[in-house]
């Protein structure tokens, strides 16, 4: 009776526990981007565990945008960025989940009052302070995308506090969103974008504005992003009414 209570409690974390160590493989980098997993009938045969757990595992971490199959190829660790729309992740979180360390290089940090345009985004009263951070952001010393965020003072009075992760400082206040509406539409890169980005004047580029909101409905952030079309893949499940 004991055993069989065992294994009933310590099955569904066989897969977990797979699943954060090939995640953190991948973290460490010990399979690079691009690189085959092992099949899941070799996973399964080398770790004792049924082919069932392996693919739970697995199916989970191609969910998270760490893995990627391909029909009659087998899975792979992802080359390009893949981004799970229906997650709230910072920049910072989703790279440093690829083992990739996330910098930003900042043309602005400042505090003044609220344009008409952002006191419609973030729902504030004209005459009110907001901070402004206006970076590009990196993996290592390659560009992935500009950032421009707004966020109210009264939650960051000083945008100095943020080094490199917006959600760090924001959650050193408590007030990392807990929900956020995101649009995304494709652009061409101009000239000083491409630039910034390290890619041709007119590359395709995704525009994103997201807007973050606290659970009593204030709204803490307004960013507007120019990601790389050449790296990032936003991926949505979508489920019938
Ligand atoms: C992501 C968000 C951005 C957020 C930032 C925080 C998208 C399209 N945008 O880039 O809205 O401000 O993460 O990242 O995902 P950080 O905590 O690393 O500064």
């Amino acid at each position: 009776r004991r055993l069989s209570r065992d294994t009933t409690t310590h099955q569904p974390l066989a897969y977990l526990r797979l699943r954060r160590a090939i995640r953190n493989v991948i973290q460490h980098r010990d399979i690079e981007p691009g690189q085959t997993l092992p099949s899941e009938r070799d996973l399964s045969l080398a770790l004792g565990l049924s082919r069932v757990t392996v693919r739970k595992a697995i199916s989970g971490l191609v969910e998270e945008g760490l893995l990627t199959q391909r029909h009659g190829a087998g899975t792979f660790v992802a080359e390009r960025i893949i981004k799970p729309m229906s997650r709230l992740t910072s920049f910072t979180e989703d790279l440093r989940a690829r083992g990739l360390h996330p910098r930003s290089e900042f043309f602005e940090r400042s505090v003044g009052e609220v344009t008409p345009e952002e006191s419609m985004a973030l729902n504030l009263s004209p005459g009110v302070l907001v901070a402004r951070l206006h970076r590009v952001r990196y993996a290592e010393d390659e560009p992935l995308a500009i950032e421009r965020s707004v966020v109210p003072a009264s939650v960051l009075a000083d945008p100095h506090e943020v080094h490199d992760s917006l959600y760090e400082a924001l959650e050193h206040h408590n007030c990392r969103p807990v929900r956020a509406l995101q649009r995304l539409r494709a652009v061409l890169l101009g000239a000083r974008q491409a630039r910034l980005l390290h890619v041709t004047a007119g590359s395709a580029g995704l525009h994103i504005e997201r807007r973050g909101f606290l659970d009593d409905g204030r709204v803490v952030e307004f960013t507007t992003s120019w990601y790389r079309g050449d790296i990032y893949d936003f991926v949505a499940e979508l489920q019938t009414d």
